[in-house]
């Protein structure tokens, strides 16, 4: 039980945070509840990066831990189920593991989100954590724990498409003006989208998979999307819950990658009807608004193809000499 020093102590900080938060950079909302702030590089809702703050000064990974990592919009919830199932694959199984009743992101939790006690709120016996913060931001604790971290990212112009979606639901359901598409795409193309650049999101995590390879798995969206189940498999082995030989004539990894199909996961009814963060204000959204469309290459539905040469061209400056092509 926290004491009464302790909720003291605990206040001041978040007042220092929120006065810090107040003095930085703005930028535009996406139509969402609040302004964008600009904190060491990146853009952040004061929210997320006042729960940010607080992870890099009290967050303690342990050496266990397997820390999914992720730009929003490039496929966190999918990589949560993967990882998950995978897991606790012996402690559930298809009628009973709890993705059947809960969405993803209520099964491994976002670290800048979700963790105000971090210490007493760890899913016991569970070492999954998500964050969708830059590389440079992390806690300290995680570098130095040695803990794993498993990132994803996507084609830029998908992500931007999907990212746009999101936040025109979301000011849908909160009855704001929606951003226009043509304004969402110049801010994400100079940068200013949540936790962006986009790309300079990416690179910290792709330069730090380069650096430390053992402790940095790097995946990409569209190669997980092509051949699943050989990912999951690299996955599971590299988190250390390997697929027996046993289990591979048992087809268990092709179930668990049917299992949380886009198919599959958007039809249950949790995510058609359910609701997450319900209880805490601006936060609480519709299930149905993490499963879209889950395909590859939507955003030709979407951008001329001006605006997709622009990307294109802005992605190949942002990573040349990286090594790295999206
Ligand atoms: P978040 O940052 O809001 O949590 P995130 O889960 O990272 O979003 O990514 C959402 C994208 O993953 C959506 O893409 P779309 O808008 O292009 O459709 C969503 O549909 C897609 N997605 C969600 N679940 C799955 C899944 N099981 N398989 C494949 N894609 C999925």
């Amino acid at each position: 039980m926290e004491s009464h020093i302790e909720k003291q102590n605990e206040d001041a900080l978040q007042k220092s945070f929120k006065e810090m938060i107040s003095t930085l950079p703005k930028g535009n909302c996406w139509g969402c509840f609040e302004d964008l702030c600009q904190y060491q590089g990146f853009w952040f809702f004061s929210t997320f990066l006042q729960g940010a703050l607080s992870a890099q000064q009290q967050f303690q990974a342990q050496p266990t831990d397997i820390i999914l990592c992720s730009s929003p919009r490039t496929g966190t919830a999918w990589l949560k189920s993967l990882t998950f199932a995978t897991i606790t694959r012996t402690l559930y199984d298809d009628s009973t593991t709890p993705l059947l009743s809960k969405m993803p992101h209520d099964v491994v939790p976002f670290m800048e989100f979700d963790h105000a006690q971090f210490s007493t709120n760890r899913h016991l016996g569970i070492p999954l954590l998500a964050t969708h913060l830059p590389y440079s931001l992390l806690p300290r604790s995680i570098i130095d724990s040695g803990c794993k971290l498993i990132y994803i990212c996507r084609d830029p112009k998908d992500t931007f498409v999907s990212l746009y979606h999101f936040a025109a639901r979301y000011s849908k359901s909160q009855n704001t003006q929606p951003i226009q598409l043509d304004e969402a795409f110049e801010l994400f193309y100079e940068g200013v989208s949540p936790y962006g650049p986009y790309w300079d999101h990416v690179l910290g995590y792709w330069k730090a998979s380069l650096e430390h390879p053992d402790k940095l798995m790097f995946l990409k969206y569209e190669e997980l999307v092509e051949d699943t189940v050989l990912y999951i498999k690299k996955i599971a082995e590299y988190m250390g819950y390997p697929f027996s030989s046993e289990e591979q004539q048992q087809w268990v990894s092709e179930n668990i990658v049917k299992m949380c199909s886009f198919e599959n996961l958007s039809g249950l009814e949790v995510n058609k009807t359910g609701r997450h963060r319900e209880g805490q204000g601006n936060l609480g959204l519709e299930n149905n608004i993490y499963f879209r469309k889950g395909k590859p290459g939507d955003w030709k539905n979407y951008l001329t193809t001006e605006m997709a040469q622009r990307l294109d061209h802005r992605t190949m400056q942002k990573l040349s000499g990286s090594g790295l092509s999206l």
